[in-house]
């Protein structure tokens, strides 16, 4: 048991149930699973969930495109994410959907509350409509050129050339992406959350929450500059949840997506029996609750979630952890224009391991955009993970077999490098906790270097052949290898975990974090076989091709 016994809930932002996992998800499920089994590694309460996203027009189009159901769209959506996130080890005790019992029964209390605290207004506004399709357009369905710097091809609400933010009526020349023709201004009425009655308890919320700099410069900007009133209806057609004595009108899917947070949760507590729900969501909750996303969304977790929680009287999280963009050979992976690696095709070429390994080696806690290549992909795994962590293991294990009937020695040829390694163990803490996972892969490999120099030192490999040998020396040389190999596996044992598994077995105990200041000794430990395999570049050409 840890000093400070902690109980958490971690979310990941839900996917949206109208296309692929892709690696550039994997980004972001991979960094939370990361940190949520290091965190039950040291003994933690620890709850991880997340959801599909279900609804939305993105959906509703997709499915017509399909000419299905939307509900056996997401259907079968849910059953390929989940897939997905299990191949890669992504350790959910729920993965539900928005489109689920749970989360419509929590909007309409939501809902409700909004009514009876008169945080609710209906307002007529003008909004583009595709008079072809018959239908209202959101934002991401206009584009046309962007008001401020001209570039064409920008989509209604921001513009990726300049970083501007305007109003689809703003765009010059808009067309509909749906059916390419001019939209028309039409009138339709909606229902708007006041949102600005929040912002003293918003300033207090970003003061008292652990946020990075960078997210609370920018919720404080939105803050400074002024809130708006937030519309929460949508026209239809659309697939979501129907708006009571509103005829016509859905709510919008960015009201029911966070609750899916909640829904989640509201599930998973039906399934387990320790589990309350209410002792999460009350407000003076001892349990602590992040939620990893991407930067696109950051205003929604930081403006509107907390909102919403306060009118219900819930908690509101403790943390958002936020992070960049993914790119390949420096480009923004793009559904549209094909540019992507999905978890599956990933999965056709490489295992999982590797690319949390990766990604790993890439993450910071702060929110700058990551790019990934292939040369350096395979260069880091078969440099790191074959040449100096499984080489350390294979060559010490080796002798172990050959000599000692697979026992490790009764002692340690070097206690003091010992202790040196587990003594990075709170440093090693401090970066998990922190989310700060490159320099756990620098300071590992900096350790391995150290191992496998004192190896090439020592050559047992001499020291066996030699007349008069001292057999307890080349002993205790290479327990002291395994023992090094070991400490440094507990380390990585939150990023690796297929490996770990192997790792287990082969060394025929349990990878416990507890365990790291003491050695292993008079310890019996299984055949060596393959770990890891190294990574051949021409076996695996095409995967990155469409960046060249
Ligand atoms: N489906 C959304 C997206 O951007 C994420 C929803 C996260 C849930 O992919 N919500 N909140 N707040
Ligand atoms: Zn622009």
């Amino acid at each position: 048991m840890p000093d400070i016994f902690r109980k958490i809930l971690v979310t990941c932002a839900l996917p949206y149930a109208n296309g692929s996992i892709h690696i550039g998800h994997m980004f972001e499920h991979i960094q939370a699973d990361i940190w949520v089994r290091y965190q039950r590694m040291r003994g933690h309460e620890v709850w991880f969930v997340s959801a599909d996203d279900a609804h939305g027009t993105a959906i509703m189009l997709k499915s017509k495109k399909l000419g299905i159901s939307p509900n056996k769209l997401i259907r079968e959506m849910q059953i390929e994410h989940r897939e997905d996130f299990l191949n890669f080890n992504i350790s959910y005790d729920n993965y539900h959907s928005t489109h689920s019992k749970e989360n419509l029964f929590l909007l309409r209390k939501f809902f409700s509350c909004f009514k009876k605290k008169k945080l609710l207004e209906k307002k007529t506004i003008v909004q583009f409509y595709d008079d072809v399709k018959k239908m209202f357009l959101p934002d991401r369905f206009i584009s046309g050129t962007c008001p401020m710097c001209q570039s064409n091809k920008q989509y209604g609400d921001n513009c990726e050339i300049c970083g501007a933010t305007y109003e689809p009526t703003d765009l010059i020349d808009p067309v509909s992406i749906i059916s390419k023709t001019t939209p028309i201004l039409k009138n339709t009425e909606h229902l708007f959350f006041n949102l600005p009655i929040f912002k003293h308890m918003l300033i207090n919320w970003v003061n008292s929450s652990t946020l990075q700099s960078a997210i609370i410069k920018k919720t404080e900007e939105w803050l400074i500059s002024g809130l708006k009133h937030w519309c929460i209806s949508r026209d239809e057609p659309y697939f979501g949840f129907k708006i009571p004595n509103f005829p016509n009108k859905y709510f919008y899917v960015w009201l029911d997506a966070p609750i899916g947070y909640i829904s989640a949760f509201k599930n998973l507590c039906a399934k387990s029996k320790k589990l309350k729900f209410d002792d999460l969501w009350n407000e003076k909750s001892d349990y602590e609750l992040y939620h990893f996303i991407g930067k696109d969304i950051i205003y929604f977790h930081t403006l509107f979630w907390p909102a919403m929680l306060e009118s219900m009287s819930f908690r509101k999280p403790n943390g958002v952890f936020v992070h960049g963009y993914l790119t390949i050979n420096g480009l923004k992976l793009s559904k549209s224009r094909g540019y992507l690696i999905t978890a599956r095709d990933w999965m056709k070429h490489f295992d999982s391991d590797s690319l949390r390994y990766y990604f790993s080696s890439k993450i910071s806690n702060n929110i700058d955009d990551i790019d990934i290549k292939l040369e350096d992909f395979i260069q880091k795994i078969n440099s790191d993970i074959v040449n100096k962590l499984i080489n350390l293991a294979l060559r010490s294990a080796s002798f172990i077999h050959k000599y000692f009937n697979g026992y490790l020695s009764d002692n340690l040829n070097n206690i003091e490098l010992y202790q040196n390694f587990s003594n990075s163990k709170e440093k090693i803490e401090s970066y998990f906790e922190n989310r700060e996972y490159s320099f756990i892969i620098r300071e590992s490999m900096k350790l391995l270097d150290i191992a496998n120099q004192y190896i090439n030192q020592k050559k047992p490999w001499l020291l066996v052949k030699k007349q008069n040998r001292k057999i307890t020396d080349v002993h205790m040389i290479v327990t002291t290898g395994i023992n090094l190999f070991r400490v440094i596996m507990i380390f990585l044992k939150p990023i690796l975990p297929n490996l770990s598994i192997k790792v287990e077995d082969f060394l025929n105990i349990r990878l416990n974090w507890d365990d790291i200041s003491v050695p292993l000794l008079s310890h019996k430990i299984k055949k060596f076989s393959i770990l890891y395999r190294r990574i051949n570049l021409e076996n695996v050409s095409g995967l990155f091709d469409f960046y060249e």
